[in-house]
């Protein structure tokens, strides 16, 4: 959102607050002193609340802070460091409805889904705290006599976190958490469409007594906050999630200045409906895929691609399905589908529509416009949209749309199904239903994707597995898993030799 709506406060209901950095354990104005409005995308009218709008002398002050306690935190124990994090687990346990609540007040998916966002930060952290007292590294044989060689994890420094709208405190939990139980200390910059989660996961750190400089926030925009945290020379590593044309400016700078960076970006996430699929089952995963979240999530099924011996029917369901889904603010119960995230978000889905109908000359089966029926017409509703007999190569088919918009593709038959799932530049996510085990079988070998699902929908990852992509949606780093530990740690290799004499790897005269 533009920093001009600070000014927009003439509808809000409550007066709301103004809220500060995190910056060496103390909650700190931006040093110009300027703030920014969080607006609710439901009814826009509303102030969530006011943000620092920082810039690169904020970001300056808390990689300070952070570089300042890196020498301490790095020695303390994992098992130590892990204890914040139970304990942190254990606060968003206890605030669980009111974090969930301010999600959806500021970026719009319905309450279910935000509880689940703020679940997946608790699970995070439960899984992240219990490998304080493994981090296992490898003990292995030497060549030499009286020789001993062994691995373990090093922390890295400071770290720079950059975060999403969309899973405002599940992605925050997946970048901070593995950083700093690995002994590293970081900034974190959320995104400027959703603070407050971040606020209150902070707020959670605090709570729990985490010495202060270990985890620093900092809000702002990606130009002006965003930028400096990236090219601080203090910065040893990049953690970032957003839209794959960021990611590459930031993979660029990273590179240029010797940082470590990691990347989790786009998706053109497909599910594939074969003539032996559950329909009903396929149907159901479709409209969650692609409509859950408003279709705002990297992982969202925007391809069906569907056998054309049940290409007819399937689409059928799907459209009855889709003009069943209720719009609506994602606070009320009755709501399956929130608005878009923030008035750009809205033109650019707008636009892909645009373009479906027109230059793709697909087939708009439901949906299509913004919605603007009584309340609806102060936020950014858009119709599930689905549009079908949509050619694989469309625009509306290769450009990840991130709204909620679904193109059926239909296809000849499994091979062919394949292909066109993987002639896109993205391989995040994709899922197969089919009946038969082989066509299972080759589906999860053959598809060029980092996940993939069989019988179930592109989404719906858990945080004890590897997430992430190959193509252009990453640059070979998974988070979650024991491999979210690669990214924020380096290996060392250790040697000790007490045989009490020179001995030579290799040398053999
Ligand atoms: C995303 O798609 O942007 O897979 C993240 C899921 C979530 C994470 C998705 N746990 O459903």
């Amino acid at each position: 959102m533009p920093a001009q709506k600070a000014s927009n406060k003439k509808a809000s209901k409550t007066s709301p607050a103004t809220y500060a950095n995190y910056i060496n354990g103390a909650w700190v104005a931006a040093q110009n002193g300027e703030t920014f409005a969080n607006h609710n995308p439901a009814d826009a009218r509303e102030v969530v609340g006011y943000f620092p709008n920082s810039t690169a002398e904020d970001i300056d002050a808390a990689v300070a802070a952070a570089a300042d306690a890196y020498p301490r935190w790095r020695l303390v124990p994992p098992p130590k460091r892990a204890e914040y994090i139970f304990r942190v687990g254990e606060i968003l346990i206890r605030d669980k409805e009111a974090i969930s609540r301010d999600m959806t007040r500021e970026m719009g998916k319905v309450l279910k889904e935000t509880r689940g966002d703020t679940q997946e930060a608790i699970d995070m952290a439960y899984f992240v705290a219990g490998e304080g007292r493994r981090l296992h590294g490898q003990t292995t044989t030497s060549e030499l006599t009286d020789k001993f060689a062994m691995t373990v994890r090093d922390a890295i420094g400071v770290c720079g976190l950059i975060t999403p709208w969309n899973f405002p405190i599940a992605i925050p939990s997946w970048k901070i958490l593995p950083a700093i139980l690995c002994g590293n200390t970081v900034v974190i910059k959320p995104a400027e469409d959703t603070p407050l989660s971040v606020y209150r996961f902070v707020k959670a750190f605090e709570e729990a007594g985490l010495p202060p400089g270990v985890v620093n926030m900092v809000t702002g925009y990606g130009e002006t906050a965003g930028a400096p945290l990236v090219t601080h020379p203090t910065i040893r590593l990049v953690s970032f999630t957003g839209s794959t044309q960021v990611g590459r400016i930031i993979a660029t700078q990273a590179a240029d200045k010797g940082k470590k960076c990691s990347l989790e970006m786009g998706g053109k996430n497909a599910i594939l409906v074969m003539d032996d699929a559950n329909l009903d089952l396929a149907v159901e995963g479709a409209v969650w895929g692609a409509f859950g979240t408003a279709g705002q999530r990297c992982t969202a099924a925007s391809r069906l691609i569907v056998h054309k011996k049940v290409v007819k029917k399937f689409t059928q369901m799907l459209v009855e399905r889709t003009k069943g889904l209720r719009l609506g603010n994602g606070l009320d119960p009755a709501t399956d589908v929130g608005p878009v995230v923030n008035q750009d978000q809205l033109e650019r889905v707008l636009n892909y529509i645009a373009i479906g109908r027109t230059q793709d000359k697909a087939k708009l089966l439901c949906g299509g416009e913004r919605i603007t029926d009584g309340d609806l017409a102060h936020g950014y509703f858009i119709a599930p949209t689905v549009f079908g007999d949509v050619a694989p190569n469309a625009t509306i088919a290769q450009e990840e749309i991130f709204g909620p918009v679904t193109a059926v593709i239909p296809c000849q038959g499994f091979e062919d199904a394949i292909a066109i799932a993987n002639g896109v530049g993205y391989g995040l996510s994709a899922s197969i239903y089919t009946g038969d085990v082989n066509r299972a079988f080759q589906a999860m070998r053959d598809l060029e994707t980092g996940i993939c699902y069989v019988n179930a929908p592109t989404i719906g990852a858990e945080v004890h597995l590897p997430f992430g992509g190959v193509k252009g949606t990453g640059n070979g780093h998974r988070e979650g898993g024991l491999q979210a530990l690669d990214i924020f740690s380096e290996w060392k290799t250790l040697y000790v030799d007490f045989s009490g004499r020179l001995q030579k790897a290799q040398i053999t005269d």
